[in-house]
């Protein structure tokens, strides 16, 4: 196993938190919580895991994240943002007229974003038929997929990961969201899925949960995904809504949010403690 230096990977989530919140800080609402509960695993995915160029954005062997939950856009922009894909000012473009930076993610708009996402449930098929298309050009690639607890009411999602475990895509590595909330309340209020364990093993899937907060947890999770075989992997991701910023992960309604001045001022300097803790 590499090793993993878990300060490193720690304080990168912590920039993309702060990245995301100066985008939505600068649009004045956003979608928050979802971005701040993926933070961490795109810390993992950009931070150790995935082989990337941000000088070579579109470089065919690369391997790709597809956001299904596409109104993350703000988490994925930070992350692209802090590796230099994109210029880290340009955050403060989100959604404004001509930016490359739309609400949701846009594979035409900005460079590093794998596809277009933000019509819930799509994301899935997509990053089977990529996951697929690799394998058959003989490329070496993985396509990684974050999908949202939410999203996993549609029916869509089910019938792509059956398809995923039928073609053996042990290139796909599925990383659900497993945050307990959607847009207008908890998803097991809405429509409850029950075991994501279970369910992924009887569709075909190699799966495993983790805390999907904790980056070592993450990361030794992630690398057991590179031993190949003949199945897809799920990796469940129990998250929180709103991580890294106490008073937006109590806020139950945390989905779309607003960060004027004064949120900006109090979160932003949270985030920063955190980050002088990690690296003095
Ligand atoms: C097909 C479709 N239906 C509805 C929406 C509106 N919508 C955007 S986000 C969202 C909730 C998603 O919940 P979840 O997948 O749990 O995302 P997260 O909690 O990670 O933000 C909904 C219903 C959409 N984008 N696409
Ligand atoms: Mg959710």
């Amino acid at each position: 196993m590499d090793e993993i230096n878990v300060k490193k990977l720690k304080a990168f989530a912590v920039r993309i938190r702060m990245g995301t919140l100066e985008a939505i800080h600068s649009l004045g609402s956003g979608h928050l919580g979802g971005s701040l509960s993926i933070a961490d695993v795109l810390a993992v995915l950009y931070g150790r895991e995935m082989k990337v160029d941000p000088k070579n954005p579109a470089w065919p062997e690369r391997d790709k994240l597809v956001c299904s939950k596409g109104h993350a856009g703000p988490a994925v922009y930070s992350t692209l943002a802090n590796l230099g894909f994109i210029p880290y000012e340009e955050l403060k473009t989100l959604n404004r007229p001509g930016t490359r930076l739309p609400s949701h993610c846009d594979r035409n708009k900005t460079p590093g974003v794998d596809m277009t996402t933000g019509s819930l449930g799509q994301g899935t098929s997509l990053a089977a038929g990529m996951a697929l298309g690799d394998r058959l050009r003989g490329y070496s690639s993985r396509t990684f997929l974050i999908v949202g607890d939410g999203e996993s009411n549609e029916g869509q999602v089910w019938e792509a990961f059956s398809f995923a475990a039928a073609k053996k895509l042990s290139n796909l590595v599925v990383l659900l969201d497993w945050n307990k909330r959607q847009l207008d309340g908890y998803t097991d209020d809405v429509l409850p899925m029950g075991d994501y364990v279970a369910k992924f093993n009887a569709f075909g899937f190699d799966t495993v949960k983790v805390d999907g907060n904790n980056v070592e947890e993450l990361a030794k999770a992630l690398e057991r995904t590179r031993q190949g075989g003949d199945k897809p992997y799920a990796i469940i991701l129990d998250t929180v809504k709103g991580a890294g910023i106490p008073e937006v992960a109590e806020t139950v309604m945390n989905h779309s949010y607003t960060v004027d001045d004064d949120r900006f001022r109090r979160y932003m300097a949270g985030l920063e403690a955190q980050l002088q803790e990690l690296e003095g």
